[in-house]
């Protein structure tokens, strides 16, 4: 897979294809089969860690649109471990000419909120796996909110393509997607 991808591209074909045909729906594949306990936690990460390889070898395929002069910061919700979602969501947003923060998984709800709060984004964008993290996304969205009135939020990821995002959905000021497609209709309308 490692030496397809770039060939994949040369040959024309999308890099949002890429990113949801292969690798999201490859992890989704390698997790049902852990779950089914087909595969060990060692392949697991074995096949996380070649994806965000690939991902960092095609992050300069992102970089060539012109600049739009618009921020975003990108990021995991606390508490997640999950972070190749987030990137995809970040690199999407990069290849759409938007200059991007990502930020990963690990930083705690205040950590974002400062890197919200210096870098002023005009969006953030969170991801969501765990069905458990649901409510920190609410705290998080709130908090931010509170300090940065004006940034626009969305949230995506594995808890809201599950159709678990119903107390989101009251948010005020955000948009919960389903996909990277919905993604890039919306940005494409900033400010919506
Ligand atoms: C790899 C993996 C891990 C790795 C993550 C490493 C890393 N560097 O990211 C590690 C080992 C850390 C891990 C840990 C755990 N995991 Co895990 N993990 C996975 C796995 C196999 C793949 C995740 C992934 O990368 N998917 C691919 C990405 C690309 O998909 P995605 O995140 O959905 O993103 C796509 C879209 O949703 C969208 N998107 C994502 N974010 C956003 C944001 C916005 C704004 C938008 C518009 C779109 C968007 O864009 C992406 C491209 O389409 C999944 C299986 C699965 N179905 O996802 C389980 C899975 C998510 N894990 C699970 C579990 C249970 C755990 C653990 C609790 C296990 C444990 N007992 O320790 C821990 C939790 C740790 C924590 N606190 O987060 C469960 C969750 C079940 C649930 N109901 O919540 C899953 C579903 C496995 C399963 N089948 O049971 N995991």
């Amino acid at each position: 897979m490692r030496r397809k991808c770039p060939l994949l591209v040369e040959e024309g074909v999308p890099l949002r294809e890429l990113y949801e045909q292969l690798f999201r729906d490859s992890l989704y594949e390698v997790g049902r089969r852990w779950e089914a306990g087909e595969l060990s936690v060692a392949v697991e990460h074995q096949a996380t860690a070649i994806t965000e390889g690939i991902l960092s070898e095609l992050f300069p395929a992102t970089t060539s649109r012109k600049a739009l002069g618009r921020r975003a910061v990108v990021s995991a919700t606390a508490g997640e471990f999950h972070q190749v979602g987030a990137r995809i969501v970040a690199d999407s947003l990069e290849l759409l000419g938007w200059d991007v923060h990502f930020v990963g998984a690990g930083a705690s709800v205040d950590e974002l909120l400062e890197v919200v709060t210096e870098g002023r984004p005009d969006l953030l964008a969170l991801s969501v796996s765990l069905d458990g993290n649901l409510p920190t996304v609410v705290t998080t969205v709130q908090r931010v909110q509170a300090r940065c009135p004006t940034v626009r939020v969305v949230v995506g990821g594995r808890a809201v393509r599950e159709g678990h995002d119903a107390e989101l959905r009251t948010l005020p000021g955000t948009t919960c997607l389903h996909s990277l497609t919905a993604l890039e209709d919306l940005v494409r309308r900033y400010p919506w």
